[in-house]
């Protein structure tokens, strides 16, 4: 199926909140590869993530058919496109390049998420940008409600048991994972342009781009190679993370 003949797309993702034009890296990279592969689509923005069919965004809807995670949309992208998402990938690149998104995804994304809930000094952004728009009578409530979920989350994933000190060492040593191997690579996998590089750069871009920035953007700007593979990957597709002035 080329391009032309792919039915139209609407993606469910979050408002621009925290200098992040998309605020998840998760939505950001569903974005990248609906531009890569020249899909049209409508952006739906959506500040409930309940909405979703599993509580959490981003969600397409595809011809009628609601997709969510994803990981699920891109495999769906890739059938729509008569392969053209995972074009070129060899089994090894696969495979690393899956580990890859392993790592940013079920790790280093909570400690990005730590890094804003869990901080009492940053959490006033998180109360401002999530919450802002609630009724006041009720903002206090619900933001210390999720708060209290999100410090559980955290807990039952491991990484909020912690220390901050500990966390930061934890969050240097995924970053210096990519770097290793984006110091000497163009791409997180091969030697062209692929869907893991959405993956990877839309994680970058979260944690570089974040107003004001947080203790894991701090610990980003300490690799200069990531920040200018990331800033690389956006202007290759043309779909950036920040918010445009
Ligand atoms: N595995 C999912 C993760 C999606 C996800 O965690 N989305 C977050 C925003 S970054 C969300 O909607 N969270 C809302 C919640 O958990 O209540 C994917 O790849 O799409």
């Amino acid at each position: 199926m080329s391009s032309s003949e792919v039915p139209a797309i609407s993606l469910f993702t979050f408002p621009p909140t925290f200098g992040l034009r998309n605020v998840s890296p998760f939505c950001l990279r569903v974005e990248m590869a609906l531009v890569h592969l020249d899909i049209p689509f409508d952006v739906v923005l959506e500040s409930n993530p309940a909405k979703g069919p599993k509580k959490k965004l981003p969600f397409i809807i595809s011809n009628n058919e609601v997709i969510d995670d994803s990981e699920l949309i891109y495999l769906h992208l890739d059938q729509l496109t008569g392969g053209r998402l995972f074009k070129g990938l060899s089994p090894a690149d696969y495979g690393m390049g899956c580990a890859f998104t392993r790592l940013v995804d079920d790790h280093l994304y909570w400690l990005v998420v730590a890094s804003r809930w869990l901080d009492d000094d940053w959490f006033p952004n998180v109360y401002e940008g999530f919450f802002g728009s609630f009724p006041p009578v009720i903002r206090n409530l619900i933001s210390t409600l999720a708060r209290r979920q999100m410090r559980k989350t955290l807990d039952l994933q491991g990484l909020g048991r912690h220390s901050l000190k500990q966390q930061k060492e934890f969050a240097r040593r995924d970053l210096q994972a990519l770097a290793n191997v984006l110091t000497n690579s163009r791409y997180i996998v091969g030697d062209k342009l692929s869907v893991f590089d959405f993956s990877i750069t839309s994680m970058l871009s979260g944690l570089l781009d974040n107003v004001p920035s947080t203790w894991m953007t701090a610990i980003g700007q300490e690799f200069p190679e990531l920040q200018h593979y990331a800033e690389r990957i956006q202007s290759e597709v043309g779909v950036y993370g920040r918010a445009q002035p």
